[in-house]
């Protein structure tokens, strides 16, 4: 009798206790999340958007919402992450306009118990779970140095037109381009140009090139957004130089066939926002953690891999052409 006394004190001490700290919430079934892009008008990310909704389709227990604020910055990102919390939802997959600059406001959304990740461009290790890479970063910067290569005989003046100064993934890329030039000794860097991922920006920034350096033999572009609008602006001025970098094949068509960018790297976006989604989805429903040497079962796009500091890495860089631009572009 004494036991049974004994067992009810703590029964009903537990479930006061319960009920002192709230019910304990059901898991849930279905997840809110949020694809936070580097800013708005960008068919690139558009394309990722496709991806995200092919997964929301296939998984059937996610939506995903298109977000992005209207110029590359990571104020503009901060900002949006901060209505998300008061909000209140469930994952974010952010392609981050800086590396640094949004891990507090990341953190507090972790705290919040919002599941964070990056995907294209990241967020360094404290304000991500995961990052999700398209490829590896020395092999598409090594692959756009070639490609300007082949193009001008290995030999002269090159320059960079790049997104935003503090643009995680082109840095990366960038390093990774002036790592391999010692490769190539009769070619030169001249200087690397921002255009922020702003059609009007990089053009006037590809026109500042061609005045300032009139030996300029190739514009390498890491960014769909400055690639087009450096073949525009080449193809304006009549410059004789070569465009090439990483393009959007729908993008692109018109600049592949007419030769003002003969050739170009890419990969899938739309794999790249499915992807992401589902990384996102199986961090929610318990099915992965993300942790490094772990891996996630995405989809059709079977497994992927987190390596060190939690970076999962995609596949290889496609090279597209004339010869084989229609059959994208009708894609992507
Ligand atoms: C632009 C963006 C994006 C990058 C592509 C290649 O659309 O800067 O982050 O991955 O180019």
């Amino acid at each position: 009798m004494k036991k049974f006394a004994l067992v009810m004190i703590v029964a009903v001490l537990a479930l006061s206790m319960t009920f002192a700290q709230g019910a304990p919430e059901a898991a849930k079934d279905s997840f809110e999340l949020v694809m936070l892009v580097k800013s708005m008008g960008n068919g690139f990310f558009d394309a990722c958007y496709n991806g995200a909704k092919e997964a929301m389709g296939t998984l059937g227990n996610v939506t995903v919402e298109y977000m992005g604020p209207a110029q590359a910055t990571a104020e503009g990102q901060i900002e949006i992450i901060e209505g998300l919390i008061s909000s209140g939802v469930d994952g974010i997959a952010i392609s981050a306009n800086d590396a640094d600059a949004l891990i507090p406001v990341c953190k507090k959304a972790m705290d919040a118990g919002i599941k964070v990740i990056s995907f294209d461009s990241g967020i360094n290790a404290g304000g991500r779970i995961v990052d999700l890479i398209p490829s590896n970063t020395t092999l598409i910067g090594q692959q756009q140095v070639q490609l300007a290569s082949e193009l001008i005989g290995n030999k002269g003046e090159i320059a960079v037109l790049s997104a935003s100064a503090q643009a995680t993934n082109q840095n990366a890329w960038i390093d990774a381009m002036k790592a391999e030039m010692p490769n190539h000794p009769d070619m030169t860097l001249v200087e690397v140009v921002y255009g922020d991922d702003a059609p009007d920006k990089s053009y006037r920034e590809t026109n500042a090139l061609l005045q300032k350096y009139p030996n300029l033999k190739c514009i390498v572009c890491p960014t769909t957004v400055g690639l087009l609008a450096c073949s525009q602006a080449v193809k304006d001025s009549g410059a004789k130089v070569e465009v090439t970098g990483l393009g959007l094949p729908s993008e692109m068509k018109g600049y592949i066939l007419d030769g003002t960018c003969k050739q170009m790297a890419l990969w899938n976006p739309i794999d790249l926002g499915y992807t992401a989604t589902y990384i996102l989805e199986a961090l929610l429903s318990g099915k992965a953690t993300g942790a490094d040497n772990t891996s996630f079962e995405c989809g059709r796009m079977g497994t992927v891999n987190v390596e060190n500091n939690g970076i999962a890495v995609m596949g290889t860089p496609f090279v597209f052409k004339a010869e084989n631009i229609e059959k994208y572009a009708a894609i992507f």
